[in-house]
Parts: structure tokens; sequence; C-alpha cells
């Protein structure tokens, strides 16, 4: 029994329409993994994640280290409420990825202190946190994970699409792994040696609560997952104001008194800017051109009357962060969404 070297996927020749296919009986790649590779495109649905709690208790029996991977940009959606479940007797290092998505106006001890008091949130026992990014040196990620591995075996893990097969190529520095910018890449276990330690690439695990799983069209996912060092959209502002990402969020801001609001988003993404007032029914007779799955008016209200400086983080999407006063604050989208409020991270 072979497996792909792309995705772990066991391959086959028999059922040209299934995963796994390859027509040539010494194919490394499955078809679809060639596919992606060659021509960027997918032959078959992408599974957008599998089934968390499937992954979670095998790993949880396993004697290893978990790499827990985290998109630095989609920090909140990288992890999950249930976590600490199973994966309260493992020892984590944590990699954040796409460091150069994000403007550089944090130090890295500070966001390191950062992401371990939002996993300690989470109940997690993290023992090293690192970063990674594109054009970044691997070296100290790779040392860091073998330091801690201790001759166990490594199990790569994270949400979908967080970037842990492109992590793995770069501690490679090879392309052996199939990475595509739609959820649901790797299909299965996929074990590499790397300098004489074991990891094991995994399927990302099936995020519920990202915007990317509620979009009209699943190619608008390119659209809304920053490809570039994202630039910072700001405004200073005073009383009620109501700002719209595309047809995908909607926040009132009330109370206002030369506030400044920064937005962080995938830069391909536009924002509608207007008085609360108006914003209902501009936000009803819009026709965005990248909405979500759903009609505006089944869209979940979360209030914030929490007053202080932080961040609104709409997950899958971006952030929003707020410095001054302001009463409340409400945010519109989709009732699956993650919606919160934390301190501020930027
Ligand atoms: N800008 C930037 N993009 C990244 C980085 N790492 C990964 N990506 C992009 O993120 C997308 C997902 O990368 P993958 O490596 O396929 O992510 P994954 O976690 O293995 O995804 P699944 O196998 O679907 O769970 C791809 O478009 C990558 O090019 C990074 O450090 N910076
Ligand atoms: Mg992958």
């Amino acid at each position: 029994m072979s497996k792909c070297r792309g995705c772990g996927i066991v391959l086959q020749h028999e059922h040209p329409n299934q995963l796994g296919y390859s027509p040539k009986k010494d194919a490394l790649y499955c078809k679809r993994c060639f596919r992606i590779n060659h021509y960027g495109d997918v032959t078959f649905d992408m599974k957008k994640g599998i089934d968390p709690v499937d992954i979670l208790s095998k790993v949880n029996k396993m004697n290893c280290l978990v790499v827990w991977v985290v998109d630095l940009f989609d920090f909140e959606a990288s992890l999950m409420d249930s976590l600490n479940r199973h994966l309260y007797n493992k020892e984590i290092v944590v990699v954040l990825t796409k460091k150069d998505l994000i403007p550089a106006t944090i130090g890295d001890d500070k966001l390191a202190k950062f992401v371990k008091k939002r996993f300690e949130y989470y109940g997690l026992h993290v023992v090293d946190v690192v970063y990674t990014g594109f054009h970044y040196d691997s070296v100290t990620v790779k040392d860091t994970i073998s330091k801690h591995s201790q001759n166990r075996e490594v199990v790569v893990l994270g949400m979908t699409n967080v970037g842990k097969s492109t992590m793995l190529n770069s501690l490679m520095n090879t392309q052996t792994l199939t990475a595509s910018v739609y959820p649901g890449t790797t299909l299965d276990f996929n074990e590499l040696k790397i300098d004489g330690v074991t990891y094991m690439d995994t399927p990302g695990l099936e995020n519920n609560q990202s915007m990317i799983m509620y979009l009209n069209k699943d190619s608008d996912a390119n659209y809304i997952i920053p490809h570039k060092l994202i630039k910072p959209i700001g405004f200073q502002t005073q009383k009620e104001q109501s700002f719209s990402i595309e047809g995908l969020c909607r926040i009132d801001f009330f109370g206002l008194d030369k506030t400044s609001i920064v937005f962080y988003k995938s830069n391909e993404l536009c924002i509608h800017r207007g008085k609360v007032i108006n914003a209902q029914q501009y936000w009803l007779n819009q026709d965005f051109k990248i909405k979500l799955n759903i009609d505006s008016s089944e869209y979940k209200e979360t209030t914030f009357n929490y007053q202080g400086n932080c961040d609104v983080v709409i997950a899958g999407l971006g952030f929003i962060s707020v410095k001054g006063p302001y009463t409340a604050i409400k945010v519109y989208t989709h009732p699956n969404v993650k919606v919160l409020q934390r301190e501020v991270m930027l």
C-alpha cells in the first residue's frame, strides 16, 4: 500500500473520480496533488478539513510532541474551545506562521507572551513559541522542535489552511508536500523524516467558526485570505459610525470621541463607511461583490460593551483594533462565525 507523498492519501489506480487516484502504477503523487502543484487546480471538492475529534483522539494516545501551527493573522480561528480536553497531557510547541503578513509593529517577545497567555486561557501547556513566514529562516523552528522532541514523534497539528505543510516543506527546503490556498489539502497522516526526527503532517482540523466556511462562492477564499503584507486601514472618528467589509460583516460603533479604529484584513477587501442610522438600509440594498451564503436578514448581532482598548476579531476575516473612547460595538455577520473581543495584539 503506497501513499501519496503530497497529501498522505493511499494511492489507488481503479477509480478516477475518487481520492488517491493516479493512472500511473509507480506514481509518487495522486492526480489531485499533481493538478494542484502544476495547475493550481483542485479536481475534487476540497473537504475543508477533517473532524477534529477523530484526529485529536488519535493523537491523544500517542507518545509525541505536538507542534500546534497557528496562522498569526487568523490567530483566534486557529484555536478551538475543546482543545484542552484532547491535549491536556501533551507538551506543545506553537509555531506561528505567516509572520510576513503582519506589520512589524510588535516585538517577538511581546508576541510570544501574548500567544502563551491566549493558550493558557484555553488550558494548554505551551513549552515554546516560534515564528515562521515566507522568506524567514527555518533554522530556529527546526532546532526548537528538535530540542523538545526527545526521541518522540512530532505531530504537526492545527486548523485547516494554517500552513502546516508549507512549514514542513520549509524545514526540508523542498516542495515535497502539497500546499494550496484552499482548506483541506492534506488528506491523511503523512510521515516524514527530517534530520533524523520523525514528523507527521496531518489533515487540517475543520473550522466551523471561520468565515471561509460560509462564502457564497468558495473561490472568494482567495480574496479573503491575505497573500501580501497587510496594509492596516485606519480611521479617526466621532459619534456613531458604521463600517462594512464587503458583504461579509458590518460593525457599528457607538459613543466614539476621536477614537482610532484600524482594520487588519486582506488588502483585496473594500471597507464601506457610513452613519449608523443609514447602515441597515445600505446593508440590505447593496449588491456586494463578495458575500456570505445567507440572506442579509439572517446575520447575527453580537454586542460588546467592554469600553477599553481592544481588538474585535472576526474569525477567518481579520481584526479591528480600537483605541480610545467608545460606548459599544455591534458586529453583524454569519451566525456560526466566531466573533470576539480580546486585548490588543499589535
Ligand atoms: N503569506 C504566507 N502564506 C503562507 C505561509 N504559510 C502558508 N501559507 C499559505 O497558506 C496556504 C495554506 O498552506 P498549507 O501549507 O497548504 O496549509 P495546511 O495547514 O497544510 O492546510 P491543510 O492541509 O488544508 O490543512 C497556502 O496558500 C500557503 O501558500 C506563510 O508563512 N506566509
Ligand atoms: Mg496540509
